[in-house]
């Protein structure tokens, strides 16, 4: 049976992988940090089947730790802050999290697991003001926020893990990918959110930001199972993980709207706030390598994925209005 550490379980990913990894025989332990409350809502339903272990990505010795007890085969590097706009308002602590600690676990590893695989959570917004369209691995990055500086960070780091002491790490740039696990604060989440609060009367308008921003939206589901095979191949490389298409926010509204039999601009109003200091624009990903090397498909297109997250939304806030 292999071993799986999972830094992040608490997560929308870290979820979706844990169920992954149990449905494939792994013995699964997450890695979570401490909290006056506990945070393990997403994984309530698997809390029987997995290992929680207590360390934080600011600490390099409980990262050591979690590696002497659990000697993992796979470790999968999710945890991080990872919204966009706190890291304007946090930039030195998602610099720690997201960019140094992620030294940290590569140092952990280095010293106590050096034969383990290695995943980091590298992300699209790396590419930012993009160089091209679409973007690949070999699109140059310009990020737009301290979050994409600190992840560029982050895969950098993993990139000279694996040529300084040859580890068997890798980063997967995974464009925008969502699912009714979603954190609220996001813009899938939070419009679907809406819409269901605002289809059972429960408010009336919906505050967002740049609504001319597109994404390519994926479900989270579909890219936890890329992470997998990227583990699984001969040689450790990077890959783009991305659908191929690219949608606005007013798009996304539109259909998620209409998913509940409503009008999106009878509810739907600008809050210059959330507009960001610095905007990604247009994030388009060309997933044509994970599709050649891993066999990598995603399963759920777009409207799919609007409608799985409305319908979701809506039979959650039914059954709390009971
Ligand atoms: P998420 O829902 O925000 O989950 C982040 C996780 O990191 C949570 O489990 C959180 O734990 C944990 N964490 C934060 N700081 C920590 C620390 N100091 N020590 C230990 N754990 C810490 O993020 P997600 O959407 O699942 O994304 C997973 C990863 O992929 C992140 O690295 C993200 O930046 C990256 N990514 C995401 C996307 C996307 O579209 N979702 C795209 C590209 C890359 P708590 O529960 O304690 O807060
Ligand atoms: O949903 P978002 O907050 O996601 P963003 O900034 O693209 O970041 C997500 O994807 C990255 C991958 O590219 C991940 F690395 C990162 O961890 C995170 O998961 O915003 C998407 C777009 C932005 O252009 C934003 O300006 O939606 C626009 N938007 C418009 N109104 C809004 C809102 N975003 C949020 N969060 N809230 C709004 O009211």
């Amino acid at each position: 049976m292999k071993k799986a550490l999972i830094t992040g379980i608490t997560g929308q990913d870290g979820s979706y992988l844990a169920d992954l990894l149990l449905s494939k025989g792994y013995e699964v332990h997450g890695m979570v940090r401490r909290s006056s409350t506990e945070t393990f809502e997403r994984i309530g339903h698997i809390k029987n089947d997995i290992q929680l272990v207590q360390a934080d990505l600011l600490d390099q010795l409980s990262l050591i730790k979690v590696m002497e007890a659990v000697q993992p085969d796979e470790i999968y590097n999710l945890a991080a802050m990872s919204f966009v706009p706190t890291s304007w308002s946090q930039p030195v602590l998602t610099g720690e999290f997201t960019a140094i600690g992620v030294t940290r676990m590569l140092e952990a590893v280095r010293q106590v697991c050096p034969t383990a695989r290695f995943y980091q959570a590298s992300s699209s917004e790396m590419f930012g003001k993009v160089k091209e369209i679409p973007q690949t691995e070999n699109t140059p990055f310009h990020p737009r926020s301290p979050y994409g500086v600190a992840k560029a960070y982050g895969h950098y780091i993993t990139v000279n893990y694996r040529e300084s002491y040859d580890l068997f790490a890798v980063s997967g740039i995974l464009f925008n990918h969502e699912s009714p696990r979603r954190g609220k604060e996001f813009v899938t989440r939070k419009i679907t959110d809406g819409v269901a609060q605002i289809k059972l009367g429960m408010k009336d308008k919906l505050m967002l930001g740049n609504l001319d921003a597109e994404r390519d939206w994926g479900f989270a589901g579909d890219y936890v199972e890329a992470m997998w095979r990227m583990l699984q191949q001969d040689t450790p490389d990077d890959f783009v993980v991305a659908t191929g298409q690219t949608h606005s926010v007013r798009r996304f509204c539109e259909l998620a709207f209409k998913r509940a039999g409503l009008h999106w601009e009878d509810h739907v109003r600008i809050d210059p706030d959330l507009v960001r200091p610095a905007e990604v624009d247009q994030l388009l990903g060309d997933p044509a390598k994970a599709k050649a090397v891993l066999g990598w498909a995603q399963q759920v297109d777009f409207e799919g994925l609007v409608n799985m997250m409305v319908d979701a939304d809506l039979e959650r806030y039914k059954n709390v209005k009971g």
